[in-house]
């Protein structure tokens, strides 16, 4: 596989170092997800002019801290002040909102870019850039993703970033919904405002 290269990003920063820590700490599929991510959105980058190496690194990164315990998570909303509405969610909406603050501390990875796309690939966000958008879409159409939409989904993203996000977003609220989910209210906010940014 190419040996990307975030220097640009974090002088010095060790790729291969970082990837035998996430295979340490990760199952073999979210690993693998995590690197098929980190392509997609590397991708997605060049073809719609984002920077490249923060998309890839926030996609490499994205579900870095998905497999630790609930109670990291809870301590580190509260070690870092967060809002503490967090604490009535779980997994799905921690690992990328507190995920980001554990990378800080744990990978001294300070580019806000970077940690806010990872902080909105869950939930996105009214305010997301080119980054978050690429994050955000990689992980919903990368090669291993099988869900009924998904092609549809991979067409939205190749017709322009914001239909890409408003599909995705949709999707997912629709996918809550038929669960009986709760929906964190940024979900909600972010689709929207996003619905009426993309072509559906
Ligand atoms: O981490 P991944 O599985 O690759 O994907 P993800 O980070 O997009 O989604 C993680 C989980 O979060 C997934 O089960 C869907 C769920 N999720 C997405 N939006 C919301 C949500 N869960 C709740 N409760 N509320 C949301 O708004
Ligand atoms: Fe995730
Ligand atoms: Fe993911």
């Amino acid at each position: 596989m190419t040996d990307f290269n975030y220097d640009s990003i974090k002088p010095g920063f060790d790729r291969d170092k970082l990837l035998t820590s996430m295979k340490s700490q990760l199952s073999d599929f979210r690993y693998k997800h995590c690197l098929r991510v980190e392509k997609v959105s590397r991708g997605l980058a060049a073809q719609y002019n984002v920077d490249v190496d923060k998309a890839g690194l926030a996609g490499l990164l994205h579900d870095y801290a998905k497999e630790r315990p609930a109670d990291e998570f809870k301590a580190a909303i509260k070690s870092h002040n967060l809002n503490r509405d967090l604490l009535n969610y779980g997994n799905g909406i921690w690992h990328g909102i507190v995920g980001a603050e554990i990378i800080k501390d744990e990978l001294g990875i300070y580019d806000e870019d970077v940690l806010n796309a990872i902080r909105r690939h869950t939930v996105g966000s009214t305010r997301m850039t080119g980054v978050d958008k690429c994050v955000f879409i990689a992980d919903f159409i990368e090669p291993k993703r099988d869900f009924p939409g998904v092609d549809d989904a991979r067409k939205a993203a190749d017709t322009s970033l914001n239909t890409g996000v408003a599909f995705e977003l949709k999707h997912t609220i629709e996918h809550l919904v038929d669960n009986n989910r709760t929906i964190y209210p940024v979900t909600f906010e972010s689709y929207n405002y996003w619905i009426t940014k993309g072509e559906l």
